[in-house]
Parts: structure tokens; C-alpha cells; sequence
């Protein structure tokens, strides 16, 4: 059942709510108590997860949306009744070229996705945010956004934007009751961000991996998001990097042979 620690009818809305980090974060915070809005372009997976959240007694709501989609992320903020927290969650890798060869078609989705993605939600969001007088925006970016690394091209380059987008957003609105929370994960194994990335080619994805003991878990990363949202209001985590124990940097991964 919900958890009284949330007043009742606050609303949390993540996007990209369909697998991975967003359905795991979608499930820690209707634990918590928020009604929580699973937006997604996948209607099926946000209808399922919605029945499962409100079959545990939960409240949740599946809403089919396509961050990228501008008037329709503007027409779906028009219909909420008030806004809480954002989890700003959509978003993901395409190639793994280097910059001398990577495809530009896959630079421009990753901004479109990640960066515009964001900036659309929550620029249609804010006024909702900050009218109720406590308001969150929780960016997932990425280790990606704070360092390169070979092969990272235009993912690093667009985690990068959102990164920044979620630094000048804090700059910006200070004095305001919104709270800005960049959570940057390392190594994450979900269902779906590796194999997306090499296009369905499972022993790519599966490389990724390979000798990491224990890479982190899409629910590790959720409780890490739930966390920092659940924080009293007057503390903003600003910057918080996640790594499994086994990745000591970008680039600095152990592997057992
Ligand atoms: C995922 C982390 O290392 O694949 O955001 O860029 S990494």
C-alpha cells in the first residue's frame, strides 16, 4: 500500500516509464506514495505497469507520450492537474562509433531524444512545479555527461547538453520553490540500453558487460532517484554519480578473465 510519507494526491511523472531505470523508478516512487504518471511512447508496457502499480494498491496512471513530440508533450502538462516531481528518464545510447565515423542521423536523435526530450517536459512542466510550492525536476544523465570516453560520441556529447541544461536550469530558477537533482549512473545493465544501442546485436550488448560482477541494476538506480526525491525540500542533490563497485571511472572497469 501506499506510504503516508507523501501527502496524498502528490503527483510524480516519469518519463520514459516503459522499462529500465523509468518502470523501476515509476514502482519506487508509487511505493512512496505518489500518484505517478508513467509516460511513455510504448502504450502497452505503461498500461501493464500501470495495472500492476494499482492492483498493489498504488496509484498510477499510463500516459502514451513521445518526449520529442512538443505539442503533444505540452497538451499532456495541460491535462494534469498539478505536477510534483519530473523525472526527466527518457532517453538513450544509438552507435558506438568513434567521432571520425559516427552517423550524424545518430548524433541528432540522441539530442533530439535526450536533450530537446527534456527540455520540452520540462519547460512544459515548470509552471506546474513551481505553482505547487515544492516542486522537483530530477534529470538522469549519465557518467557520460561528466567525462568522455572512446566510442561515446554523440551520446557523450548530448548527455553532455543535458548535463548543462540541468546545471544552467538550477542557476536559473533559484528562489523559486524547485529543487534541481542531476543523478548521473555508470554502468547500468537494463533490458534494453546496450541492446538499443547496437541495434538489436545481443553479443555486442552482452560485451558490455562481460566480467562485471555486478553492474548496477535498474532498481539500484531507482532507489538512488527515490531517495534523493524523498530528501526534505530544502536539500537539492545537486550532482549524484553512481557506479557499481567494479567501475572506478569511464574507462576503468575490472573484469573478471
Ligand atoms: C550509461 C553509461 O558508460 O554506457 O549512461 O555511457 S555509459
Amino acid at each position: 500500500m501506499a506510504d503516508s510519507s507523501v501527502a496524498d494526491g502528490r503527483v510524480a511523472v516519469v518519463t520514459g516509464a516503459s522499462s529500465g531505470i523509468g518502470a523501476a523508478t515509476a514502482r519506487g516512487l508509487a511505493a512512496v506514495g505518489y500518484h505517478v504518471m508513467l509516460a511513455a511512447r510504448r502504450k502497452d508496457r505503461v498500461e501493464a505497469l500501470a495495472a500492476e502499480l494499482t492492483a498493489a494498491g498504488h496509484r498510477a496512471t499510463a500516459c502514451t507520450l513521445d518526449v520529442t513530440d512538443r505539442p503533444a508533450v505540452n497538451a499532456f502538462a495541460a491535462s494534469l492537474d498539478r505536477c510534483d516531481v519530473l523525472v526527466n528518464n527518457a532517453g538513450g545510447a544509438l552507435g558506438a562509433d568513434p567521432v571520425a565515423t559516427g552517423d550524424p542521423d545518430d548524433w541528432r536523435r540522441m539530442f533530439e531524444v535526450n536533450v530537446i526530450g527534456t527540455l520540452n517536459v520540462t519547460q512544459a512542466l515548470l509552471p506546474s512545479l513551481t505553482a505547487s510550492g515544492d516542486g522537483t525536476v530530477v534529470v538522469l544523465s549519465s557518467t557520460a555527461a561528466l567525462g568522455p570516453y572512446e566510442g561515446g560520441g554523440g551520446y557523450v556529447a548530448a548527455k553532455h547538453g543535458e548535463h548543462v541544461l540541468a546545471e544552467t536550469l538550477r542557476l536559473e530558477i533559484v528562489g523559486t520553490p524547485v529543487r534541481v537533482i542531476e543523478i548521473a549512473p555508470g554502468m547500468v545493465r537494463t533490458e534494453e540500453f546496450a541492446t538499443t544501442r547496437f541495434r538489436g546485436d545481443e553479443e555486442k550488448a552482452a560485451r558490455v558487460y562481460a566480467g562485471v560482477a555486478a553492474p548496477l541494476t535498474a532498481d539500484d538506480v531507482a532507489d538512488t532517484i527515490t531517495w534523493a526525491v524523498t530528501r526534505p525540500s530544502h536539500v537539492n542533490v545537486d550532482l549524484l554519480v553512481v557506479r557499481p563497485r567494479a567501475q572506478a571511472s569511464n574507462t576503468k572497469v575490472h573484469r573478471e578473465p
